[in-house]
């Protein structure tokens, strides 16, 4: 079409389709277009958040042009694309990113303040993207930086969640959620695609027919539609040209309007139809490492998998390559269980509506899945009742039933006469009703499965996933430990050490390559640079204690030791020891003298965390928690020696104040039960120190940092079944520490004691399933050592600087380059500039 046009107008196309530039003119002339035209204010009418605004208008300007390039350039070359498909992806703020990866913050940090406003005032004024519960969305939202700041053509696909993950606030110490209307103002940083629109079936029936050549085949017919329209956020790669896309799908019904039941004055359930079709997308389920078995969270599954593999299709069929090539174009990730309805659809468009044959087929599906296992908790493996898919998908089930059927004659021919065997590794659960183990589906139907952390890697083999070994052998599967993007945890949280390390080392390229901070070493003993690294984090602290001062009211003390513990509120990550672990040190310190409390190390014990709503003990967890506040920080007596702050609301943008600042975190979950951990990574790479367990990528930390510099304690994951099975013949807890300071609780120290009933009884009644009782006083003990590590300030800074210059590995880069590797097979295409025809 273009090329029809006359030359006039592409010169018109050429000369005003020009890049507009990064310069500070150019900068302050598009701020000043966009409050008058975009948000129609003026010099005499315009707030902080009108310039977030208008700020963040022309940043998208730029944003779309490279992403435009980006696009053209894929589709000229075509070459194999990643896809990554997540349920969840915890963004956070877009603006501040945005500005550093595109090399803009200079420029428009001196733009703004002549305009009269100060860039820290306009970057606070975003809200959160928090469409995801902790480390999975977080680590989707790595995975992309890297796969854009290394050149990869890569989509994510996932779902617009009108209400992102619910807000937290306290009331008398308890949790409670606030809806999260992220939304509510205009969001630059999406595009809405309104001309990109999938219809989606649920429900109706299955027909089996025979087609002209003979041969049986079925159709899926009748049901409801819906409509999935796509909003596209671009993802921009730092310091390359690279911009690329996360499509997220929002729902729509397919009919505006039940017309005849509107004329006939039935106007509720005109609408009725609409409302269902919108609520699939409405809300993020606020669950972490829990399964939750609701029908509208398999309607989302299924609504996000079929609009994606629709739009994926549509891209390879573009290409007009034979269906043989489609495994050499595409690849899919599937980030965890949520996404294995893929695997079905994908088989049904192939042999249902391209009339591919079903062996054929299936290997193409097979080398184009790959999947990653995130947790070994027996809570969080998805199953979802077989009568339940039979009814929303009645085509998938069938499908479902024969890709078991034939998995199970393959496992029956190679290893035969093992009928135990075969309901082990069957898919579907023969229970009542059956269940569909989406597990088992995800690993039947990819060509690699892959666990995020070396031991975890190692448990999925030796635990969950052990039978398949028997069939698969251990080549199916692999280890892939997460990472971190340096330029969202170290560049942009932390612009003092940042800028420390960049002056240092001599350029930013640090920022691309992280095993360049081994240069640090050689500058280990340079007083100045050691002075510098200490004020950086003294700094991190100030910023924290401020927002602490806001967010809580309490007033904590900046040269106090900070110790932090933000994730996830669950039994198994133990914040329950933590806290018990605080009255210990409390009433220790109300039984000293003044002159004894003189020689200890001051502490400010900081938590932050969402508890799932429905989770009772972890929301107890959080009570108790508050109640000691109460009483600690009340408590004249202990001489400001100690401080305990629950940080309300934690998401992205607040572990971005609170993680610079941290001397030591907490990584303290029973030992094979975090399979990684990404906050650990991100804290040492800041100069924070660990302290943690054997367990997740805490051993890998271990390994690369060296054993000096970090505080590890606890039982090992091999010793954790015989601790279990030894609490069921005795009475728990048995350590005495941990007794006393139980009494403490039960005597009413904290308030009425009958509220922790319940969290008590996990220790005694419960058994103690986190084996709080057998670490504890390992914990102390090992408490003890980081006081007395703190109080060699010298010798600490030294460790702090080690920690960081050993962190090379961890960064998403690395892991990114891996997948890409060893499971993708994609290649980078850097953009080509265009030309804007
Ligand atoms: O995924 C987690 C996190 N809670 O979201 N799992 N899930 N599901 C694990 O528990 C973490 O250990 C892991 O780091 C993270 C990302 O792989």
């Amino acid at each position: 079409e273009i090329a029809k046009l006359p030359k006039e107008t592409l010169a018109l196309w050429e000369k005003y389709g020009a890049d507009e530039s990064d310069d500070k003119e150019s900068f302050q002339k598009s701020f000043i277009r966009h409050v008058t035209t975009t948000l129609a204010r003026s010099i005499y009418n315009i707030d902080n958040f009108s310039a977030y605004q208008a700020t963040a208008h022309s940043v998208r300007d730029r944003l779309i042009k490279r992403w435009n390039e980006t696009q053209q350039t894929h589709t000229e070359v075509d070459s194999k694309r990643v896809y990554y498909l997540s349920l969840e992806f915890l963004l956070g703020r877009s603006l501040d990113n945005a500005l550093l990866n595109l090399g803009l913050k200079d420029n428009y940090g001196g733009g703004i303040k002549e305009l009269g406003f100060t860039m820290e005032d306009v970057l606070e004024q975003e809200v959160d993207a928090a469409l995801g519960n902790g480390g999975l969305g977080r680590l989707a939202a790595c995975y992309m930086d890297s796969l854009a700041t290394m050149d990869y053509p890569a989509w994510g696909y996932g779902l617009r969640y009108t209400y992102g993950i619910f807000q937290q606030r306290l009331k008398d110490g308890y949790q409670i959620e606030f809806p999260d209307y992220w939304l509510n103002f205009d969001n630059p940083w999406e595009l809405p695609r309104l001309d990109v629109v999938v219809d989606v079936q649920f429900c109706g029936s299955v027909n089996r027919y025979t087609d002209e050549e003979g041969h049986e085949r079925y159709a899926w017919e009748g049901g409801d539609t819906l409509q999935a329209i796509a909003y596209d956020v671009p993802i921009p790669g730092y310091g390359t040209k690279n911009c690329i896309n996360i499509r997220l799908w929002s729902s729509k019904p397919k009919r505006q309007f039940d017309l005849t039941r509107f004329n006939e004055g039935q106007y509720e359930q005109a609408v009725y139809e609409q409302m269902q079709a919108e609520n699939i997308t409405a809300v993020l389920y606020p669950n972490d490492n829990h399964m939750v078995g609701k029908e509208l969270r398999l309607k989302q599954q299924y609504f996000w998998v079929a609009a994606s593999l629709f739009d994926i299709v549509r891209r390879f069929k573009k290409s007009e390559k034979p269906w043989s090539n489609f495994p050499l174009q595409v690849a899919i990730q599937l980030n965890d269980t949520h996404p294995t309805l893929a695997i079905v659809e994908l088989q049904r468009i192939l042999v249902d509506l391209e009339g591919i044959g079903w062996d054929e087929a299936w290997a193409i599906v097979t080398q184009t899945f790959a999947f990653t296992n995130h947790t070994i908790l027996p809570e969080a493996m998805e199953r979802w009742p077989v009568p339940m898919i039979q009814y929303l998908l009645p085509r998938h089930m069938q499908i479902i039933f024969d890709i078991n059927l034939f998995f199970l004659q393959k496992v029956e021919k190679a290893i035969p006469n093992n009928r135990d065997l075969l309901a082990k590794l069957s898919i579907i659960e023969e229970s009542t009703p059956q269940f569909v183990r989406m597990a088992h589906l995800a690993i039947v139907g990819s060509h690699r499965v892959n666990g995020v952390a070396a031991l975890h890697s190692e448990l999925i083999k030796q635990t969950i996933f052990k039978d398949f070994i028997q069939f698969y052998g251990e080549s199916k599967f692999e280890n892939k430990t997460n990472g971190i993007t340096p330029r969202r945890w170290l560049h942009q949280a932390n612009p003092k050490l940042s800028e420390l390390i960049t002056e240092t080392l001599g350029s930013k390229n640090w920022l691309k390559n992280l095993d360049l901070l081994k240069g640090l070493k050689s500058h280990v003993n340079n007083k100045d640079f050691r002075k510098r690294w200490v004020a950086a984090k003294l700094s991190n602290k100030v910023r924290l204690a401020d927002y602490i001062q806001k967010a809580t009211g309490v007033t904590v003390n900046s040269n106090a030791l900070f110790d932090v513990q933000v994730k996830r509120i669950h039994e198994y990550k133990r914040q329950f020891m933590n806290i018990l672990g605080v009255i210990h040190r409390y009433n220790t310190l109300k039984k000293m003298t003044s002159e004894e409390r003189a020689c200890v190390v001051h502490r400010v014990v900081i938590f932050g965390g969402k508890a799932a709503p429905g989770y009772y003990i972890a929301k107890l967890v959080i009570k108790l928690i508050n109640s000691v506040a109460e009483v600690v920080n009340n408590d004249n007596s202990i001489e400001d020696s100690l401080k305990v702050v629950f940080i309300p609301d934690y998401n992205v943008s607040v572990a971005e104040i609170i993680i610079p600042a941290s001397d030591i975190s907490q990584h303290i979950s029973t030992a094979g039960t975090e399979a990684s951990g990404t906050s650990n990574m991100k804290f040492v790479l800041n100069g924070g120190l660990i302290l943690g367990t054997v367990d997740g990528a805490n051993i890998e930390i271990c390994e690369e940092i060296g054993d000096d510099n970090i505080f590890m304690f606890g039982n090992l994951a091999h010793q954790v079944d015989d601790l279990r099975h030894a609490h069921r013949y005795r009475s728990v807890p048995v350590d005495p520490s941990l007794q006393a300071v139980i009494n403490d609780i039960e005597s009413g120290q904290f308030g009425d004691s009958r509220i922790f009933a319940p969290l008590i009884n996990t220790l005694t009644h419960g058994k103690d399933y986190y084996l709080i009782s057998d670490d504890f006083q390992s914990y102390l003990d090992t408490q003890k050592l980081v006081d007395e590590s703190y109080k060699d300030q010298e010798g600490w800074t030294t460790k702090s600087i080690m920690c960081s210059a050993h962190m090379g590995k961890f960064s998403s880069d690395r892991a990114i380059q891996e997948y890409a590797d060893q499971i993708w097979e994609i290649k980078p295409v850097p953009v080509m500039t265009k030309k804007h025809i």
